[in-house]
C-alpha cells in the first residue's frame, strides 16, 4: 500500500489530435512523468463522433460544440490515466488555462498553443469528472501497478 494513499487521485488526460500531429506526445508525457505522476493506462485511438459527443456531453449546447467534436475526431488522440497526489488540480496547472493566450509560459498550452480550438490537450476538471471520464475511456479498467520510485517522490 502506498504511503499517503488517501490523498492519491487519478485523472484523465487526453492529447488532442493537434498535439499528436505536431509531435508533442513525448514532451507531454515527459512533463507528467518528471513531475512525479504515474501513468496507469494509455491508448492511441481515433474516436467516433458519438463517443466524442458523449465525452463532451456537458458542452452540447455551446456554439462551438460541433467544431469541437469535428476537431476531436479528426485524428488519433492519446488517452491516458495519471495517478498522484492532487493530480487533478496539479494536472490542470501543468496544462494551463483553457484559452492559450491566458496560459502562462511553462504550461503546455502556454508553450505550445495560440487558439482555444487547438489547445493540444484535455485534463479532467474535478475528481468526479475524472472518474466519469476514466470509466468512459477505459471501461476495461486500469492497471494496479505500483512505481518503485514512490519513496523518492512521496514522504
Ligand atoms: P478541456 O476539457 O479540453 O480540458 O478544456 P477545459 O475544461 O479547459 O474547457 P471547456 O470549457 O470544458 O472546453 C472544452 C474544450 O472546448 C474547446 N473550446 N472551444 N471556440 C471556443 O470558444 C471554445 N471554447 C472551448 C477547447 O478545446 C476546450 O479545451
Amino acid at each position: 500500500k502506498y504511503q499517503g494513499e488517501e490523498t492519491m487521485e487519478t485523472t484523465f488526460i487526453m492529447i488532442k489530435p493537434d498535439g499528436v500531429q505536431r509531435g508533442l506526445i513525448g514532451d507531454i508525457i515527459s512533463r507528467f512523468e518528471k513531475k512525479g505522476f504515474y501513468l496507469k493506462a494509455m491508448k492511441f485511438i481515433t474516436v467516433e463522433r458519438s463517443f466524442a459527443e458523449k465525452h463532451y456531453a456537458d458542452l452540447a449546447t455551446k456554439p462551438f460544440f460541433n467544431g469541437l467534436v469535428e476537431y476531436i475526431i479528426s485524428g488519433p488522440v492519446v488517452a491516458m490515466v495519471w495517478e498522484g497526489k492532487d493530480v487533478v488540480a496539479t494536472g490542470r496547472r501543468i496544462i494551463g488555462a483553457t484559452r492559450p493566450w491566458e496560459a502562462l509560459p511553462g504550461t503546455i498550452r502556454g508553450d505550445y498553443a495560440v487558439e482555444v480550438g487547438r489547445n493540444v490537450i484535455h485534463g479532467s476538471d474535478a475528481v468526479e469528472s475524472a472518474q466519469k471520464e476514466i470509466a468512459l475511456w477505459f471501461p476495461e479498467g486500469v492497471s494496479e501497478w505500483k512505481s518503485q520510485m514512490h519513496p523518492w517522490i512521496y514522504e
